[in-house]
């Protein structure tokens, strides 16, 4: 008799891991980070692209670490999970051959292609069916920049890695309503919207839901890997967001979440959608949760404009670690000058510390030079996002909330944490930091009949095991 284990594989915007899951119906997960590598946006003629064959590389290498670790401890990994950022995809041919490495969404391409859509289906049309928050990157806009996609399929980033796992083509629900073109009342492909951009109905495969089996390895991926024949890849919540929300370890209906890492995501789980006009003005998104919840949500900026400054730093020699970095933010008083951390001009790479001074300025504040000072100012910006995002979420779906619970990367960062419950007025319950990975693992373990529930169930075993951090919201002093 051999032990049950999952492998997850969730790749984010900056970096990507290949993780092994034990899970006890009792005592929760034990996550192994058995392959971490970096990610990030390649510039590739002249547009910005992601190394998706260096990352199906890494993938492969992480898969047969895993399958050896495995089966040097007496267990069989029964089966595979995949998750990574929504939005983008490769195009496939026939043959099955990727066509060209995927576009990141942090390209300028698809911002000339939104009027041309816009001329076809108006912004409140898009949102009244889709529920889909404007994002200049939507797949929608992205795949109206195509010369031609006549006998080509869009894969999304997880399904293509499944894809090439299995031979399967399948698109993730989850991730599936990131893409503007997904129905979200029907939980169906908007077909009438794919006809009027004259894309072909099935330029995206058919829907999986999470828990379905989307097929069994191929011989060669076998081989490759060591993996036994017949190991099975699992659909998750292949959006990393809708893994990370899944894993949020809160009780009950009445909790708020922020999914922090290269973006936040700010928001709270329904069970229908909000597609009126007020929602569509506010920009929140209804995109699908496991087990069909509406995640509605709204992007604000992220740890991406820290880790972006921290890459000029280094660039210009200056190395401090990141703790003392946010020791010295800490130290500054409250107050200090912020930007709009959500405005689409910081989506792009390079050049941050500069960008975010020139933000200030025309705000007709002043921002020091000190990257001290700087990161103070990312922290009191996302800490005002978040509590802005908060507010009209509560607004909007008449939802109160008592706790806000921050998820992942940014649920370590003590100086975030601590602003966002000033910022917010609620306490904040800070971690896991590995949501993301506990959410696809979770799905799977579901799956394999090794655990039972709907959420509340899968939440409990996310929480389990793991310590949490609790802050109060303080009262704030008033700006100088
Ligand atoms: C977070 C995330 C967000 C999505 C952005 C772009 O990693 O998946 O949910 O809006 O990346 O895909």
């Amino acid at each position: 008799q051999t032990n049950k284990v999952f492998a997850a594989i969730d790749i984010g915007a900056s970096s990507g891991r290949v993780m092994l899951g034990r899970v006890s119906p009792t005592s929760g997960v034990a996550l192994e980070t058995i392959h971490r590598f970096p990610n990030g946006v390649i510039e590739l003629d002249g547009g910005l692209h992601w190394d998706f064959d260096a990352l199906f590389a890494e993938v492969l290498k992480g898969l047969a670490t895993a399958a050896s670790v495995a089966a040097g401890s007496g267990e069989r990994i029964a089966s595979i999970g995949i998750d990574t950022w929504a939005v983008d995809y490769g195009l496939v041919n026939d043959a099955g051959e990727l066509t060209a490495q995927p576009y990141s969404y942090r390209d300028e391409r698809s911002r000339a292609a939104v009027e041309r859509v816009h001329a076809v289906i108006p912004p409140e049309k898009l949102y009244a069916t889709t529920g889909l928050q404007y994002l200049q990157f939507n797949t929608l806009y992205q795949l109206a920049t195509e010369k031609d996609v006549d006998g080509l399929q869009a894969l999304l980033i997880p399904d293509l890695i499944a894809f090439l796992l299995t031979g399967e083509r399948r698109t993730e629900a989850t991730n599936a309503s990131t893409t503007g073109l997904f129905d979200a009342v029907a939980g169906q492909w908007a077909l009438g919207f794919l006809d009027a951009l004259g894309l072909p109905r099935d330029i995206f495969p058919p829907l999986i839901q999470p828990g379905e089996t989307i097929g069994t390895l191929l011989p060669a991926i076998v081989e490759r890997t060591g993996l036994s024949a017949g190991t099975k890849v699992v659909a998750v919540g292949s959006h990393d967001t809708a893994s990370a929300v899944a894993a949020v370890p809160a009780e009950g209906q009445d909790f708020a979440y922020i999914s922090s890492g290269t973006w936040s995501l700010v928001g709270v789980e329904l069970n229908a959608p909000v597609l009126t006009e007020a929602s569509r003005q506010a920009n929140f998104t209804n995109e699908r949760g496991v087990d069909g919840t509406i995640r509605y949500l709204r992007n604000v900026g992220g740890l991406w404009l820290l880790s972006e400054c921290q890459r000029s730093w280094a660039a210009q020699g200056f190395n401090q670690s990141l703790p003392a970095l946010l020791d010295s933010a800490a130290a500054l008083p409250d107050g200090g000058p912020r930007i709009n951390a959500d405005d689409p001009s910081f989506t792009a790479p390079d050049d941050m510390p500069d960008r975010i001074r020139a933000a200030v300025r025309n705000t007709g504040a002043v921002l020091a030079d000190r990257p001290a000072a700087v990161v103070r100012c990312i922290m009191d910006s996302l800490a005002a996002g978040y509590g802005r995002t908060l507010a009209d979420a509560e607004r909007l779906t008449g939802r109160n909330t008592t706790v806000v619970h921050i998820v992942g990367g940014g649920s370590q960062n003590r100086l975030l944490c601590q602003l966002t419950a000033n910022a917010t007025g609620k306490p904040v319950i800070a971690g896991p930091v590995e949501a993301t990975a506990l959410g696809n693992v979770l799905v799977q373990a579901r799956a394999g009949g090794v655990v039972q529930g709907g959420l509340p169930e899968l939440r409990m075993l996310a929480a389990s095991g793991v310590e949490l951090e609790k802050y109060q919201p303080a009262l704030m002093s008033e700006p100088a």
